[in-house]
């Protein structure tokens, strides 16, 4: 690996976060695998050789138990829905280079190799440990076949994880007061003999390597407390008939299968070296890039989710350099999509599947923009058909879509195609500007600024048409509408080129449009100064906008679903207050849970002006009810000194209702009306974080006073 900025000359891999083969995908999943899709893109956009790789995650207790409750083999199980993922991916354009499967051949084979290595040089070592044992049904219970209480919070955990704490990675044996999620029986320790990983040898080269990663500031933050601190050695074998196998001719280990996270990450290696016995390693080759040889390796690149940052940070970089292999030169860990503030939950039904997405008809193309440029790489973002639809039009189709359309029409209409002129000096530098840009922001790994760089350049062509304004030129001065135009249609074929890996397809139309060879796909960014075709026909409308009633069905259709969910989370919850209940539903990897991390400040600074569009009142609450069928929901009657005003919050399971009226609140009042439940809500309610803790007044500021 180098530190040169990309383009760089050993080749780099992109990988994406392996999705477990376990059930559907979301949009919350497409955001990663939208942005590795781009970024590898862009890479290659600016000369980066570049493969970009991922696989299904086989492996672990969720996929055994589920294949279990469906009566078919986990292999079976899995690989159905390794299947659907490898039809699904290129649906949203996302185009692996090799897409492979943590129980493959190659990856067994791997994944057997660096074990065998690392226990050779003397990083494994042999415990006994005591594991939780279900005594009744007399098995082991692994990882999410328990839950418990977290010994470092407190809070209910699984087995392998504290999933709504502190958040920590948990060894067997750990959880405190365990239980049998398959039976719920209490279950007890037993002694067994298990396989550790010695990641305490590697703390100081751990520590180097954190000072060195590139990527999210996330990923190089967040570690240094696990690196800095105690390194607890990692337990890396489970009591499991599924997975793979423990390598060597050590008899007591024969019953052992590696843990899930061990030949999880090396699929990366393994999908890599896939891709080139499909090509020759003379085209691309997998030993550069993961080998720590003289070259220490190519530019490997882990766009993943901020939930597994401690994987990929600790455990998986001590991996690699305990084998020889090269180390990451950086990782990705984005946000989660949330639905009003929440977390999706799949098993609840409380998220927008990949499928609702293709069901609207939109193109792909759109959820790609939006998902990889909204906001900061590394924030939360919440899901809102609204600022999708707004992003959408004005981005996509006025700023881009207008522009195009309009260049390429007068273009044709007057020239056939490319007017014979030069490209000013004005609009060459903005071209070049905007280069710099991209390849600047892909250094800094900020997809958002890479996409800017060219809806700026846009907004730039519409003000340029707008200023030179070519319709009057024509007939006064011919020449110098011929170079305008000669102009904006080599900025259309620069916005083409740098949109081409956010937005593939309408790219590709441009491309098409303006009656170029080849792909878009295939060029490089100097492909945006050199000229377009002399002739080409006739322009079609890019981008459609997105009408508001369309929004306001799927906002309706959203709206139930959330209401849904809710109301089975809220009734999951009282079961589970009444009896000794555990959760036994194991099929969610991203249950909602409370946000234990505190979000990074927003990189975007808002300027004055439009902190003041907010209208923000303070309120007395007069009159609250719960909102029959909707057990999160109240109905708030509210006084804001200029009038009442009627708003639902989701409060009721939060506070006690009847206490409410009297309240002192603070109103946003210039929020758009919604309806929830067929009741309309004219403002929503200030509150802190998960527990809806009411913002107020500490003196006497009357209903009605503005907040400023
Ligand atoms: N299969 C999914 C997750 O925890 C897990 C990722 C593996 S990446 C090597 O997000
Ligand atoms: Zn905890």
């Amino acid at each position: 690996m180098s530190h040169e900025d990309f383009p760089t000359e050993s080749p780099a891999v992109v990988t994406c976060g392996l999705p477990y083969a376990n059930g559907d995908l979301h949009v919350g999943h497409l955001r990663t695998y939208v942005s590795g899709d781009i970024l590898s893109r862009a890479l290659a956009t600016i000369g980066q050789q570049t493969a970009f790789v991922s696989g299904s995650d086989m492996h672990g207790t969720p996929i055994a138990v589920n294949a279990d409750q469906e009566g078919v083999s986990p292999e079976e199980f899995a690989l159905e829905w390794h299947e659907t993922y490898e039809e699904t991916f290129p649906k949203f354009d996302i185009e692996f280079d090799n897409y492979g499967n943590t129980h493959d051949e190659t990856n067994t084979a791997i994944t057997r190799d660096i074990v065998r290595t690392l226990d050779d040089r003397g990083y494994i070592y042999e415990k006994e440990i005591e594991v939780a044992w279900d005594p009744i049904d007399d098995q082991p219970l692994p990882d999410r076949y328990v839950v418990g209480t977290c010994p470092y919070c407190g809070e209910t955990a699984r087995g392998d994880e504290c999933d709504e704490g502190c958040g920590r990675h948990l060894e067997p044996g750990e959880i405190e007061d365990p239980k049998s999620t398959l039976t719920g029986n209490p279950a007890e320790y037993r002694t067994r003999e298990h396989k550790f990983f010695r990641v305490s040898d590697f703390q100081e080269y751990l520590q180097g390597f954190i000072d060195r990663l590139e990527g999210t500031s996330n990923a190089q933050n967040q570690p240094r407390e696990w690196i800095e601190g105690d390194l607890q050695d990692w337990c890396i074998t489970r009591d499991l008939d599924w997975g793979i196998d423990y390598p060597g001719d050590d008899e007591e280990a024969d019953d052992l299968v590696l843990y899930v996270w061990v030949d999880a990450p090396i699929e990366y290696i393994s999908s890599t070296k896939q891709y080139t016995e499909r090509v020759g390693a003379e085209e691309y080759d997998w030993e550069t890039v993961w080998r720590d040889g003289d070259s220490g390796g190519g530019e490997i690149v882990h766009v993943i989710g901020r939930d597994i940052i401690q994987h990929h940070t600790v455990f998986w970089p001590a991996m690699l350099h305990g084998a020889d292999y090269a180390e990451p030169r950086a990782v990705m860990a984005s946000g989660f999509v949330n639905l009003e503030g929440r977390a999706f939950s799949t098993s609840r039904n409380r998220a927008i599947w990949a499928d609702d997405y293709l069901d609207t008809g939109f193109s792909t193309d759109l959820l790609r923009y939006y998902l990889s440029t909204a906001g900061s790489f590394e924030r939360d973002v919440d899901f809102t058909w609204e600022r999708f639809q707004e992003r959408v039009n004005t981005e996509l189709a006025d700023d881009v879509g207008n522009f195009v359309y309009r260049a390429l029409l007068f273009a044709t209409r007057n020239y056939d195609g490319t007017p014979d002129a030069d490209v000013s000096e004005e609009v060459e530098d903005a071209i070049r500007d905007a280069m710099a840009e991209f390849q600047d922001a892909l250094n800094d790994y900020s997809l958002r600024r890479a996409g800017d760089a060219a809806i700026d350049l846009a907004r730039f062509g519409n003000e340029y048409i707008q200023r030179n304004e070519p319709w009057k030129l024509t007939d006064e001065d011919p020449d110098q509408a011929a170079r305008v135009i000669r102009d904006t249609v080599q900025l259309v074929k620069a916005i083409a080129v740098l949109l081409a890996p956010f937005t593939p397809e309408k790219a590709e139309t441009v491309w098409s449009q303006l009656e170029e060879d080849g792909t878009i796909h295939d060029q490089h960014i100097e492909a945006c100064l050199e000229a377009p075709p002399e002739t080409f026909g006739e322009p079609t409308e890019l981008f459609e906008k997105i009408e508001d009633e369309t929004v306001d069905e799927l906002n309706e259709q959203l709206a139930e679903r959330v209401a849904e969910a809710d109301a089975a989370a809220a009734e999951a919850a009282g079961d589970s207050t009444d009896g000794d209940d555990v959760e036994t539903d194991t099929t969610d990897d991203d249950e909602s849970k409370p946000m234990t991390e505190l979000e990074p400040i927003a990189d975007e600074r808002i300027s004055f002006e439009e902190f003041q569009e907010l209208d923000i009142r303070v309120g007395e609450i007069l009159a609250a009810e719960p909102i029959e069928g909707a057990d999160k929901l109240v109905r708030l009657e509210v006084d804001i000194g200029v009038e009442e005003r009627q708003v639902v919050a989701g409060i009721r399971q939060l506070h006690d209702v009847e206490a409410l009226p009297g309240t002192r609140i603070v109103l946003l009042a210039n929020l758009e009306k919604a309806e929830l439940f067929g009741v309309e809500s004219n403002g929503m309610i200030l509150a802190a974080g998960e527990d809806a803790d009411l913002l107020t007044t500490h003196d006497d500021a009357e209903p009605g006073t503005k907040i400023r």
